[in-house]
């Protein structure tokens, strides 16, 4: 279906306002969204699934009028404290139409890291007491849905979620255009920064398009696999992981490949890392701007200052580059300095389109990685 039919059907039932993180299964839905902000809707794209449902709420305290939060189900789990402790008739009884992108659906082909939450999903809503429905690919059909949806959540003030499969959006263009500024992308970081690392040295790499590449590095360099851990699911963790291996392994250098989304998403991380300041860790992160992974969606970091964030939480060093001689430069006096430090490098969002997925397994990734880093 297009985005615009489906709008139309919310906007006759005053559902007009939209928050949340995306998912690669709704991108063409969040293009639109993107596209439509201000024109009559509210799209609010935030760095996290729990924050979401904080707004949405606001939405409806201070409008009375029901807000949606569109998430991959992989948020469900970050929106369990919300929504039993803010949204749930024992506590203020606060309705929210939920857009749930089914990632790992049993029988349909996905990455590794979605195929729990995919079985899970539907339970995992029954056991909030939250009513759902996949979302009918006819728009007669959703329309009923939807129909029903906003007659449950007006008389009941209780959250309903609707499950989107894969494919259930027809093909949005984007009208408004990215700004492309920079001369690098993020893979032309990430090489520079993967050829210059030492055999010695620990890689950790966030979710998405970053761990992709990191790995196809490695098998064009016929590297291997085993310096690095890619941390494919559990968006924003691959800084907390990586702190606490620089910490029990001083003796080497350990590199966080983090990105603007996965950091805004735990941004409370910088201050653990600053106060535990492990001085063999070097956070790098790749700025673009951009959910680049799930479709190029703007996060919030073009009005944040990642280096004065560091700064301001104990980072012993703190420096930006925006082109590749300023990378190396950096990059090079970072790596003989002590830690923890921070490595901004702004590129434009996007990627090559043949990029491919690691061919090995998440057990296969994590066993090679343990034998590495533990058998000195
Ligand atoms: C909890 C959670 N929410 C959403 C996603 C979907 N997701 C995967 S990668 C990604 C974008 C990551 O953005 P960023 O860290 O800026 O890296 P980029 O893709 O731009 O390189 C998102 C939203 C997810 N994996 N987990």
């Amino acid at each position: 279906m297009l985005g615009n039919d489906l709008y139309r059907i919310f906007q006759q039932h005053e559902l007009t306002y939209f928050c949340g993180v995306p998912d690669s299964t709704f991108k063409d839905w969040m293009s639109f969204l993107d596209d439509r902000h201000g024109e009559g809707l509210t799209n609010r794209i935030v760095t996290g699934e729990r924050d979401a449902i904080g707004w949405a709420a606001g939405y409806y305290a201070a409008t009375g009028k029901i807000g949606m939060v569109y998430l991959q189900n992989s948020g469900l789990g970050n929106i369990v404290n919300p929504v039993t402790s803010l949204l749930d008739s024992s506590i203020y009884n606060i309705p929210v139409l939920l857009m749930v992108g089914w990632r790992g659906q049993p029988d349909q082909p996905d990455e590794p890291q979605h195929k729990k939450m995919g079985t899970i999903t539907q339970e995992l809503l029954q056991m909030l007491d939250i009513r759902f429905s996949i979302l009918p690919d006819s728009l007669d059909d959703a329309e009923r849905i939807i129909a029903e949806a906003n007659e449950y959540m007006t008389t009941t003030r209780q959250p309903y979620a609707l499950i989107i499969q894969k494919k259930t959006f027809d093909k949005y263009t984007k009208q408004k255009k990215t700004q492309k500024p920079y001369d690098m992308t993020r893979e032309d970081a990430l090489n520079i920064i993967l050829d210059t690392v030492h055999v010695e040295d620990i890689v950790i790499a966030t979710t998405g398009k970053t761990s992709r590449e990191v790995f196809e590095h490695r098998e064009a360099t016929a590297f291997g696999h085993q310096n690095d851990f890619l941390m494919v699911g559990s968006m924003g963790l691959a800084s907390s992981f990586a702190a606490e291996i620089a910490l029990q392994k001083p003796d080497h250098k350990v590199y966080i490949l983090d990105g603007d989304g996965a950091l805004l998403m735990n941004a409370g991380v910088l201050s653990t890392i600053g106060y535990y300041a492990p001085s063999n860790l070097f956070h790098i992160v790749i700025d673009n701007r951009a959910y680049d992974s799930t479709g190029g969606q703007p996060t919030t970091s073009s009005v944040v200052d990642f280096v004065q964030m560091a700064l301001a939480n104990n980072y012993k060093e703190a420096v930006a580059a925006s082109s590749a001689g300023e990378l190396r430069d950096a990059f090079g006096r970072l790596q003989h300095q002590s830690g923890p430090s921070m490595l901004v490098i702004n590129v434009n969002s996007g990627a090559r389109p043949d990029l491919g997925r690691p061919t090995t397994s998440p057990i296969e990734n994590k066993l090679a990685f343990m034998n590495r880093w533990n058998k000195q």
